[in-house]
């Protein structure tokens, strides 16, 4: 059975906690606990990791491909800043799909610019905790288009 990869980055872990106005009540956990069973029902294996540091959000990129088939990934804060992200996601040869709780673009100027999501199969933003298993479903789906 092909494994899935679910990343995210700084301060992610506190989802559900804080600002609920802008990103909802759902915990991190809850969400990592809807895509396990929504991988399992399309036959995949998955694994969500959270990360408040760059290098290893880095790290687990690079090393993938030997476990993974494919990324879902919402870089947080680094999605506006990280040229480190975007090159360890252009360098391996899996896909990775972008998302956001929130819509980035309805927000303050610097969300605008997504500096990781130039790498990416494409991003999906806007729909709260929907946007992880919208991802995942595009990223099942790129999968199985080969
Ligand atoms: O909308 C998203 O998913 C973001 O990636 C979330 C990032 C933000 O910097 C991006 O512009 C958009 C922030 C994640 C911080 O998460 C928190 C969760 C609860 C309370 C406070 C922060």
């Amino acid at each position: 059975m092909q494994s899935l990869l679910v990343l995210s980055g700084p301060s992610l872990n506190l989802l559900g906690t804080r600002e609920p106005e802008i990103y909802g009540h759902t915990t991190l956990s809850d969400i990592h606990a809807r895509l396990q069973s929504q991988a399992r029902a399309a036959g995949y294996d998955l694994e969500a990791r959270q990360s408040n540091h760059e290098g290893e959000l880095v790290d687990w990129i690079g090393e993938a491909p030997a476990r993974f088939a494919g990324i879902v990934f919402n870089p947080a804060a680094f999605s506006h800043t990280s040229v480190a992200l975007r090159e360890a996601v252009a360098a391996v040869p899996i896909p990775t799909v972008e998302v956001h709780l929130s819509n980035v673009f309805a927000r303050e100027e610097f969300r605008h610019r997504l500096v990781v999501a130039a790498a990416a199969r494409g991003v999906v933003s806007g729909f709260g905790a929907d946007s992880y298993s919208l991802g995942l479903d595009a990223l099942i789906k790129i999968l199985r288009q080969g």
